[in-house]
């Protein structure tokens, strides 16, 4: 009864202790905070099996090992056993899928009042950006990568699309990766939480320069990405502040 209370009690804290727990990287956004979660949550679970397994295969061998040549009690079913590793398994699954469920609402979830929206089309083979109620359009090549400058703490709606084949607008650090798909507009939120110079790339193989179909986000200061705006998006009056990833 106790190792049971101690599994159970390490399988609820772990998730809470959860900042960057096994390596894995929290996310600059706050929607990247609940991805990070699913990622703790589906780690913790992986664990809790493995030890289970792990004891279940080394235990035996201790517990039962060879001591005379009588063989032991022979039987061909066992009800209780069926029913506990047929169900704790389903059990396992339906919980995960619902978490997994309930964490993507939050992700997608998408606010009424964005503070800025800026539409990103992906073509063959870079992407344009464009702030809505501008004129600020800023349009890449394979040789120049575009860069998308996000204002820290405050919602971005991005509304992507694909002016041509199907791409995938990726950006590793934010823990979010969407389709661009011809015809399709798929919308999203954004709200920065750290400063720095993030990369971005295509995660969809959409033609012979696929490679090259690279970008950068810049997240800012409000103050900076004010000035930015009313300077009509020239980079050159923002300050280089936070980490680069
Ligand atoms: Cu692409």
């Amino acid at each position: 009864m106790r190792n049971v209370r101690f599994v159970a009690t390490t399988a609820l804290l772990l998730p809470l202790a959860g900042c960057g727990v096994y390596g894995l990287p929290n996310g600059a956004t706050q929607q990247a905070q609940t991805m990070h979660l699913d990622w703790v949550v589906f780690s913790d679970a992986g664990l809790v099996v493995a030890v289970l397994l792990f004891a279940l295969i080394i235990a035996p061998l201790i517990l039962w090992r060879r001591r005379s040549d009588a063989y032991p009690p022979q039987f061909n079913r066992n009800n209780r056993w069926e029913i506990a590793y047929t169900g704790i398994p389903l059990l396992m699954v339906i919980g995960l899928f619902a978490f997994t469920f309930w964490d993507e609402e939050i992700v997608e979830r998408i606010t009424a009042h964005p503070a800025n929206t800026v539409d990103v089309v992906g073509f063959q083979w870079s992407w344009r950006f464009h702030y809505h109620n501008t004129n600020i359009d800023v349009v890449g090549t394979p040789q120049s990568p575009p860069q998308l400058v996000l204002p820290v703490d405050e919602t971005t709606r991005i509304d992507l699309t694909s002016s041509d084949v199907n791409h995938a607008f990726w950006i590793p650090a934010f823990l979010f990766k969407r389709d661009a798909i011809a015809g399709i507009s798929n919308h999203f939120d954004l709200q920065p939480t750290r400063l720095g110079v993030y990369r971005g790339v295509c995660a969809e193989f959409c033609g012979l320069d696929h490679a090259l179909m690279s970008f950068t986000v810049r997240v800012v200061s409000r103050g900076d990405f004010a000035r930015w705006l009313r300077n009509g998006g020239s980079s050159a009056i923002l300050s280089a502040k936070g980490a680069s990833l």
